[in-house]
C-alpha cells in the first residue's frame, strides 16, 4: 500500500521532471513470470539457423493480444494505482512490448512517443519495467528530464550505427541527457511528450530485457490509428477516435 503522501510526491516529480522511477514495483517472482512467459517464443525458425542475435532475440510488439503474463502486468493493480495519482483520473491500456536487447543490439534514437500515439488532449504515460539490471553499459533508458514541457518536433534521420529506428530527435537547448539505472524490477513512468531513447548494448554477455507498456487517461479523445483500441484497466476493450490531425511534419493519416 502506498501512502498518500507517496503518491502526491510521485506526481510532483511526474510534473517537473516529465518522469518518476518506482523502486521495487515488481518482487522478483512476479518479474520472473514475465520474463518466463516471453522464454518460450522460439525466433529460430524465423530467422534459419545461421540467423544473427537480432533476428533471434526481436522487439516482441503489442504481445498483450495473445500472451496472458502480459496482459495480466499491463493492466496489474499497482501500475493502475500510479496511473490514477499521475492522470488525476483512471488510465486506459494500449500498448505493450517486450525487449530482449541482446549483447551488441542497437539502441532506439531519441524521440517521444506522442509523436506516434497521438493521444489528446493529454499525451499518452508509458510504463518501462526493466526484466535485467540497466546501466550505461547495457543500453539502458536515457531521457531529457523537463523535455515534457517542450513541443513534439518533426524528427530527422537518427544515426544507424546507434538506433534501429530511422527517426531522431533534437535535445533543446539547455537539457541534458540522463541514464536511468535501475534495477530487476525497478519502473520508470514517463510522460509521452518527454524525449528519451538508448544507446547500444555496448556489454559481452549482460541482456538488458523490458517490458513496455503505454497508456491513455479515461478523458482521451483520439488517439493514433493502431493505438486507438484500448482496454480499461479491469479488461474491457474500448474503442477511441482515430486521431488524424496532421503531426509535426505535416503528415495526414485517416
Ligand atoms: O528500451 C529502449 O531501449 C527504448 C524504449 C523506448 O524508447 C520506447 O519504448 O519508447
Amino acid at each position: 500500500m502506498i501512502s498518500k503522501a507517496k503518491m502526491q510526491s510521485y506526481k510532483e516529480q511526474f510534473d517537473d521532471q516529465g518522469f518518476v522511477i518506482i523502486k521495487g514495483l515488481y518482487e522478483f517472482n512476479e518479474i520472473d513470470e514475465i520474463r518466463d512467459s516471453f522464454k518460450s517464443i522460439d525466433f529460430s525458425k524465423k530467422g534459419g539457423p545461421n540467423a544473427d542475435i537480432f533476428s533471434s532475440y526481436p522487439r516482441v510488439m503489442e504481445p498483450h493480444k495473445n500472451n496472458t503474463v502480459a496482459f495480466k502486468y499491463m493492466v496489474h493493480s499497482r501500475v493502475n494505482t500510479i496511473l490514477k495519482s499521475l492522470f488525476l483520473e483512471e488510465a486506459l491500456a494500449c500498448h505493450s512490448m517486450f525487449y530482449y536487447k541482446p549483447p551488441g543490439a542497437l539502441g532506439q534514437a531519441l524521440h517521444q512517443d506522442n509523436f506516434y500515439l497521438k493521444m489528446e488532449p493529454d499525451p499518452c504515460i508509458g510504463v518501462w519495467v526493466a526484466l535485467d539490471d540497466s546501466d550505461a553499459e547495457n543500453g539502458a533508458l536515457v531521457v531529457v528530464p523537463t523535455s515534457h514541457r517542450t513541443q513534439i518536433q518533426c524528427p530527422h534521420l537518427s544515426d544507424p550505427n546507434l538506433s534501429f529506428t530511422k527517426e531522431e530527435v533534437d535535445v533543446p537547448e539547455g537539457m541534458e541527457i540522463v541514464t536511468v539505472e535501475l534495477r530487476t524490477g525497478d519502473a520508470i513512468f514517463f510522460s509521452g511528450n518527454i524525449i528519451h531513447g538508448s544507446y547500444p548494448n555496448r556489454s559481452n554477455e549482460r541482456f538488458r530485457r523490458a517490458f513496455i507498456t503505454h497508456y491513455a487517461s479515461i478523458s482521451t479523445e483520439k488517439a493514433g490509428d493502431v493505438y486507438a483500441s484500448m482496454y480499461t484497466m479491469s479488461g474491457e476493450e474500448v474503442k477511441i477516435e482515430n486521431n488524424s490531425k496532421a503531426d509535426p511534419c505535416g503528415n495526414e493519416y485517416d
